[in-house]
């Protein structure tokens, strides 16, 4: 096993090259000179402003570049909110405002600032010492978005309902110990604690819950199994730009959304042709189904509240990902305008994946088989007590598939002994894990061949009995064009066999189709939540499994610009409002799938992965199958040979 680290240039050289350190701390110092900013003033965000496409899809190598940031800060002493554009090139503030109203991502300061202000607190010391706990120092206080629910008290602030679990030492695992029924609101841009609520003591649960092989012991039967690829791994990484067999794509990185997917095309007979114009996931939310008083409020948007690339882990070989690897780091900003290099926070490598195609002709005994190999890229964020690994796959049969990783400790509470909790499942003696879900929403921009495209449902079809059906076996495909915003509100319907296919009807294959590729759904579910529910208002996208939009860049987010706090209503319903025409147009797809949580004792006291995503499948893309040219099995001189099967020599 083998990896290295792709060094981070200190130059940006392509127009959607992520921002380096020394651009960041540079936006920072230009804005700084050029406003007056309080003392108080924390750096949210500083991103790259992309350019328009036709500025990106003209770029040549060594074009001269245009750079800028786009940045979002906030003064903490006046509760205000602004969001700047620098241009980099220019050394110039070109667009600064301030926005009324919003609440802009928990910085990760305050994670440990609200801990400490809680820790304070007479009251919730109070609350803790009813609880029997006196050694503060071994609390754990998570600082869980606030929401929006409409109360009073909650107007104009900048808040966290912060919850708190025990440890028994330093590294013990305090989610072990949840204390229940206790809510602590914090006011972030004062650092104070508003208000402490305790609902009734419950005991701390009896047991420990690590999971260290000192205490859960190590199976002894595993023999090594090693990846080996002495020639390296066949994809190079220029910069930004990675290419794998005929995949080219370059590897963007957001503090919001992690890894971002930019002109993701596949080479077909010496031809670009692109599939993919940005991908990454533009927010997700978690609701939870317990209506009582310290846990209703649990909806955390992960992406949009916190920002999964500043969450981002450092990667390690043979752990996260196995065999010939590569990794990219990925730099952030701090709150203080600072530039902070996330190591490894990218992993690219290679898994044989099965075979790719295979036939056995039994009249011969001849037998063409092929090996699948997919190309992987991806990164963990840890957001507080949950892990998500978001995994892009790219096949050589040209399908793309994102598969979302959830793992990691489960959000939870304590119960008392002997209650049976209605709104979810006993774990462990006493801990009690609320029934849940998590949505993912992930943007695609998509660019079949070309910009202009269009949606259509697929749906297959019983023909009613009838002189054209005869023997009752019929069944056919029936596409509907989705021509307009309105109409492109979907849900998956697995029942009818359900895809959509994005198509540029510009572009034909050789059977005179328009050239495509279908969203293939994976498994999903709807929200529980009620339509009243404020998770529901706010987390809009969550209600429609598909939406399509007319490509518009200011729309990014499916909840919203600025979702924490947001009463609702932002993000896809909104852009949706216009019902732009959709056909032959510049599209943007988005995709919502959602992770249904009923927990088990098994996900306890760490849960073994849960897996959920969907595929981009060729449909009509290519003429044929295009993985024929997939070379032999190398290690197997026998297979494809005139042989019955493929036996190893
Ligand atoms: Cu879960």
């Amino acid at each position: 096993m083998a990896s290295t680290t792709a060094v981070a240039s200190a130059r940006a050289t392509h127009p959607l090259d992520p921002l380096t350190a020394e651009e960041i701390t540079g936006a920072w110092e230009i804005l700084r000179s050029q406003k007056s900013l309080g003392p108080r003033t924390r750096v949210v965000s500083i991103a790259l402003q992309e350019s328009p496409k036709e500025t990106v899809l003209a770029h040549r190598p060594g074009d001269a570049l245009e750079r800028a940031a786009a940045v979002v800060l906030m003064d903490s002493a006046e509760g205000k909110t602004y969001e700047a554009v620098v241009s980099l090139t220019g050394k110039d503030v070109v667009a600064w405002r301030h926005v009324p109203g919003v609440q802009p991502s928990i910085v990760l300061d305050e994670f440990f600032e609200c801990e400490a202000a809680v820790r304070a607190d007479p009251r919730w010391q109070e609350a803790l010492r009813k609880r029997g706990v006196t050694d503060f120092s071994l609390t754990m206080v998570d600082p869980w978005s606030a929401g929006n629910f409409g109360f009073a008290d909650d107007e104009g602030r900048r808040l966290s309902r912060a919850l708190t679990w025990v440890r028994r030492s330093p590294d013990d695992n305090g989610y072990a110990r949840p204390v229940a029924n206790l809510l602590t609101v914090v006011d972030l841009d004062t650092m104070t604690v508003v208000r402490v609520e305790d609902h009734g003591v419950v005991p701390l649960p009896p047991e420990d819950a690590n999971y260290s092989p000192e205490v859960a012991g190590s199976r002894l039967d595993l023999k090594p199994l090693e990846i080996r690829q002495p020639e390296g791994p066949s994809f190079e990484l220029d910069g930004h730009e990675l290419r794998w067999q005929k995949w080219t794509m370059r590897l963007g990185f957001t503090p919001r959304e992690g890894l971002v997917l930019h002109t993701v095309s596949y080479a077909d007979q010496g031809r670009e042709r692109l599939i993919l114009y940005r991908a990454a996931v533009a927010d997700m939310v978690v609701p939870y189904g317990d209506p009582r008083p310290t846990y209703f409020h649990r909806n955390a948007f992960d992406v949009g509240e916190y920002g999964i690339g500043y969450l981002a882990n450092s990667l390690e070989n043979g752990c996260d990902c196995l065999g010939e690897i590569r990794y990219l780091d990925a730099v952030v900003n701090d709150s203080r305008g600072g530039a902070l290099t996330l190591r490894n926070a990218v992993c690219l490598h290679e898994e044989d994946y099965g075979i790719l195609w295979k036939h056995f002709d039994w009249r011969t005994g001849y037998t063409e088989v092929r090996r699948s190999r997919r190309l992987v890229v991806s990164f963990i964020a840890t957001v507080g007590n949950y892990e998500y690994g978001f995994y892009w796959y790219f096949y050589q049969d040209g399908t793309i598939q994102l598969e979302v990783k959830l793992t990691g400790i489960m959000s939870n509470g304590a119960v008392l002994p002997g209650e049976k909790p209605r709104w979810g499942e006993l774990v462990a003696p006493q801990v009690y894990g609320p029934i849940h879900q998590h949505f993912f929403n992930v943007r695609l921009d998509m660019a079949v061949d070309g910009l202009a495209n269009s949606v259509y449902e697929v749906n297959t079809v019983a023909d009613p009995p009838g002189p054209e059906n005869p023997h009752h076996n019929a069944f056919h495909t029936e596409a509907t064009l989705l021509a307009s915003e309105a109409q492109a509100q979907r849900l998956v319907d697995p029942l009818r066999g359900r895809f959509w296919k994005i198509v540029n009807p510009a572009v034909r294959n050789r059977l005179g189709e328009p050239v495509g590729y279908k969203l293939v759904p994976g498994e999903n579910v709807l929200p529980f939540a009620g339509p009243e529910a404020s998770v529901t208002k706010r987390a809009g996208f969550m209600t429609r499994h598909l939406w399509v939009t007319r490509h518009d860049a200011r729309e990014r987010y499916g909840a919203g610009d600025y979702p924490n706090q947001h009463p609702g209503g932002a993000g896809l319903p909104t852009y949706v409002q216009d019902d732009a025409p959709l056909e032959n147009t510049d599209v943007v797809v988005w995709y919502t799938f959602g992770a249904h949580h009923v927990v088990r004792p098994e996900d306890w006291p760490v849960m073994p992965v849960t897996y959920i995503g969907f595929m981009l499948k060729p449909v009509g893309f290519f003429d044929r199958n295009p993985a024929l040219d997939v070379p032999r099995p190398a290690a197997n001189g026998a297979c494809g040979h005139a042989t019955p099967g493929c036996h190893p020599a």
